[in-house]
C-alpha cells in the first residue's frame, strides 16, 4: 500500500498554486511572528505591510498557519486579524505540529515549521525576522531551536536579521557550520544580531550583488545538499536600536526570564514580551523595520532564482 502524500494535509491559495505551478516567485511568511512575537494591534499591520513590500517587489506572498487542523498556505486578511487577535493560537513546530493540528485549534507555525510546510508547497525562500538559536545557558537547559534542525534538514532559504542576542549567538553561528547549514550575508560580512548590524560572528560568505546570492543559494541546492540556507541581511542603520537601550533590554528580558523560570516553548516568546517592555515598545518599531527590510530582500531573491539562477 503506497503511503499517501504529506501534500494531502496542504491548502493552497489560488494564487499562490497558480504562482508555484507557473514557477512564478513566491515568498511564505510564517505565522508565530505574529500570534508570539509582536503585540495586538501591531502584529496584524505587521503581517499585512509584508504581504504588501513582497508584493511590491514583484512576488506572490503566502503567509503559513494552521486553521482547521490544515496546513494553509495562503490566509485571506480576515484569517490573519483573526489569528492575531486570538489568545489560543499555539505556536507549532515540528515536534508538535501534528498535535497541535489534530487538536482543532489555531496555530501558528515557527521558523522550523514554516520551512517545513513552503517545501511541501514548493516555496522555496521564506522571509521571517530573526531565526532561533542556541539558548544562553544551554548546558544547563539544552535549550537549542528547533529552528536549527530545521535549517538542517529542509531545502528552503531563510532571510532573516540574524538572531536576537537574547540567545548565545557565537554558539548559533558555530552550530550553523556544525550542521552545514550555509549563512550568506547580504552586504555584510558579518552575522547580525537582530537590533543591531553587527554581532562580531562571521558569515560563510558575502554577497553584494543579487544574482551572484541567487547563484550560490541554486548551487547549493544543485550538489544535492539538502539543506536550508541563512541570507543574514542586517536592519538598517537608521533603525537600529540604540546601543544603550538595546544592552539595557537584553540585560533586563535575562533577568526577568531567570526569575520567572521560564522553560520550553515559552521561553522566546517570553523574552520577546520582556523585551518590548524594557525597551518602551522601541524594540516593536526596529523589529517591524528589520522584517519589511527582509521581505523586501526574499521577493527580490525569489525573482532572481526565477531568471535562470537556479
Ligand atoms: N525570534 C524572534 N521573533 C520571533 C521568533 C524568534 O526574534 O517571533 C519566533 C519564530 O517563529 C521562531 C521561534 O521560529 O520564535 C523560535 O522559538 P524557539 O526559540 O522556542 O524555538
Ligand atoms: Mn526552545
Amino acid at each position: 500500500m503506497s503511503k499517501p502524500s504529506p501534500r494531502f494535509h496542504l491548502d493552497i491559495g489560488p494564487e499562490i498554486s497558480s504562482a508555484i505551478s507557473r514557477n512564478l516567485p513566491v515568498v511564505a511568511l510564517e505565522s508565530t511572528v505574529i500570534t508570539h512575537g509582536l503585540p495586538w494591534p501591531e502584529n496584524v499591520e505587521v503581517a499585512r505591510l509584508l504581504e504588501k513590500t513582497i508584493r511590491d517587489n514583484g512576488a506572490v506572498p503566502a503567509t503559513l498557519a494552521i486553521l482547521d487542523g490544515r496546513l494553509r498556505v495562503g490566509l485571506s486578511d480576515g484569517e490573519i486579524e483573526t489569528l492575531a487577535k486570538s489568545d489560543d493560537a499555539q505556536k507549532l513546530n515540528l515536534g508538535n505540529l501534528a498535535a497541535g493540528m489534530v487538536s482543532g485549534r489555531p496555530g501558528s507555525t515557527t521558523v522550523g515549521a514554516t520551512m517545513y510546510i513552503a517545501h511541501l508547497a514548493g516555496i522555496s525562500v521564506f522571509a521571517t525576522g530573526g531565526i532561533g538559536g542556541v539558548h544562553r545557558g544551554v548546558a544547563d537547559t539544552m535549550d537549542i531551536s528547533n529552528d536549527l534542525v530545521a535549517l538542517s534538514r529542509i531545502p528552503v532559504a531563510v532571510v532573516s536579521a540574524g538572531a536576537k542576542a537574547i540567545l548565545d549567538l557565537p554558539k548559533t553561528v558555530e552550530f550553523l557550520e556544525t550542521l552545514g547549514v550555509p549563512t550568506y550575508g547580504w552586504q555584510t560580512d558579518e552575522f547580525p544580531a537582530f537590533y543591531r548590524r553587527k554581532s562580531g560572528q562571521r558569515v560563510d560568505a558575502r554577497f553584494d550583488d543579487m544574482d551572484a546570492l541567487a547563484k550560490a543559494v541554486s548551487t547549493h541546492w544543485s550538489l544535492g545538499l539538502e539543506s536550508g540556507i541563512v541570507v543574514a541581511n542586517p536592519i538598517p542603520e537608521q533603525h537600529e536600536l540604540a546601543e544603550h537601550v538595546y544592552t539595557n533590554a537584553i540585560a533586563a528580558a535575562l533577568s526577568g526570564a531567570e526569575e520567572a523560570d521560564v522553560t520550553g516553548r515559552a521561553v522566546t516568546p517570553f523574552l520577546l514580551d520582556a523585551l518590548r517592555k524594557a525597551s518602551e515598545g522601541q524594540s516593536v518599531f526596529s523589529n517591524t523595520r528589520l522584517l519589511e527590510n527582509n521581505a523586501a530582500l526574499a521577493a527580490r531573491l525569489a525573482v532572481a532564482l526565477g531568471k535562470g539562477n537556479r
